[in-house]
């Protein structure tokens, strides 16, 4: 049975990744950091199967514990702050979590080795943020990189450290370069989750207003279940290498508002929508648009969930959701 090491296993991508694992036969162990994580539960709850290993990416010593006690032949490095817009109020710790605990990590395998002598197999979860105020249309895996927020240079980083220990050490290290990707599971932060269960909270008469920030951003969005998939076809590979995993389509802010609101009928939704200030930020990604060529060609991989279909999958499951938290009979 192979075995795989999992950082951010709390998170929507550690969550997919864990199931698609197991089904494949792994044993999947899960990295969890501080003391009464309130996310322990929803996990164990969740996936049963998971074995939870103690461990944070700022403590290379508790890295180094959790691999000899792993000794796994995959290690999935989705761990990070992930919000950009936290990142801004909260750089330093961005840094040191999102960048330097790359570092950590790739360090940490390095040190302990993989099990029964094989070589560890590493994946780090890079970032279409990291092209910011993009320098070409649509972003290949060569376009620059120009990051635009403290999250993003943080990922930069990342990406850089772990081709550069690749170089150095032969290291079997792919960073995966994934565009914006969604799921019912998406933390309500995030503007798609936020949409989505806004949208069902007033279609359901639980809520007014939803409020944003800015709505002409573009962003290229495909559902977390199916790019799951290519960060573990990326280790299957005879050579280590980058990949953007992307639709290939860009879609608006507004576009999403209006879709979400349009599945259930509510077209006139101008007037449920406030803007703040507050939601703004002091830099902005316009637009990101993926081109995903090489991972389909060389990993035979393809979305399978369209923006449509991502969008009624999330409004459906929050109408669920705020529901059955309400008390109310859904036909
Ligand atoms: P993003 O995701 O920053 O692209 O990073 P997010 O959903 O937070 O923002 C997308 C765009 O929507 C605009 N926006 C708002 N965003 C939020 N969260 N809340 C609002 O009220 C709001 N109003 C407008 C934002 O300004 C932005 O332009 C995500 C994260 O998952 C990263 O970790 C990941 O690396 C990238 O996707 C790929």
């Amino acid at each position: 049975m192979r075995r795989a090491l999992i950082t951010g296993i709390t998170g929507q991508d550690g969550r997919y990744l864990a199931e698609l694992l197991h089904s494949k036969n792994y044993e999947v162990f899960g990295l969890i950091k501080g003391q009464n994580n309130p996310r322990i539960e929803l996990v164990q709850a969740e996936l049963p199967f998971v074995e939870l290993v103690s461990g944070d990416l700022q403590d290379l010593s508790s890295l180094v514990a959790a691999l000899e006690q792993v000794q796994p032949d995959e290690v999935y490095n989705l761990g990070a702050i992930s919000f950009v817009a936290l990142s801004f109020k909260q750089a330093e710790l961005t840094a040191n979590v999102t960048g330097l605990g790359v570092l950590r990590l790739l360090e940490a395998i390095r040190m302990v080795g993989g099990s029964s002598g094989n070589p560890v197999r590493f994946y780090q979860a890079s970032s279409s943020e990291m092209f910011g105020k993009v320098r070409e249309s649509p972003q290949i895996e060569s376009t620059a990189f120009y990051p635009r927020s403290p999250y993003g240079c943080a990922k930069v980083f990342g990406h850089d450290i772990t081709v550069n220990y690749r170089d150095s050490y032969g290291l079997f290290a792919c960073s995966g370069i994934l565009f914006n990707h969604e799921s019912p599971r998406r933390g309500i932060e995030f503007v798609t989750r936020k949409v989505t269960n806004a949208v069902a909270r007033i279609k359901l008469g639980l809520q007014e207003t939803l409020v944003l920030g800015d709505l002409e951003p573009r962003r290229d969005w495909g559902f977390a279940g199916d790019y799951v998939h290519a960060m573990w076809m990326m280790l299957q590979q005879d050579r280590p290498a980058d990949y953007v995993v992307a639709t290939g389509r860009t879609h608006s802010v507004r576009d999403f508002v209006d879709a979400a609101f349009r599945h259930v009928g509510l077209d006139d939704w101008e007037r449920y929508l406030k803007q703040d200030a507050r939601f703004f930020r002091p830099s902005e990604v316009d637009l990101l648009v993926g081109d995903a060529t090489k991972a389909r060609t060389e990993l035979g991989w393809k979305p399978e969930v369209d923006f449509e279909s991502l969008v009624a999958m999330m409004v459906d499951h929050d109408l669920k959701l705020e529901a059955r938290k309400a008390g109310i009979r859904q036909p």
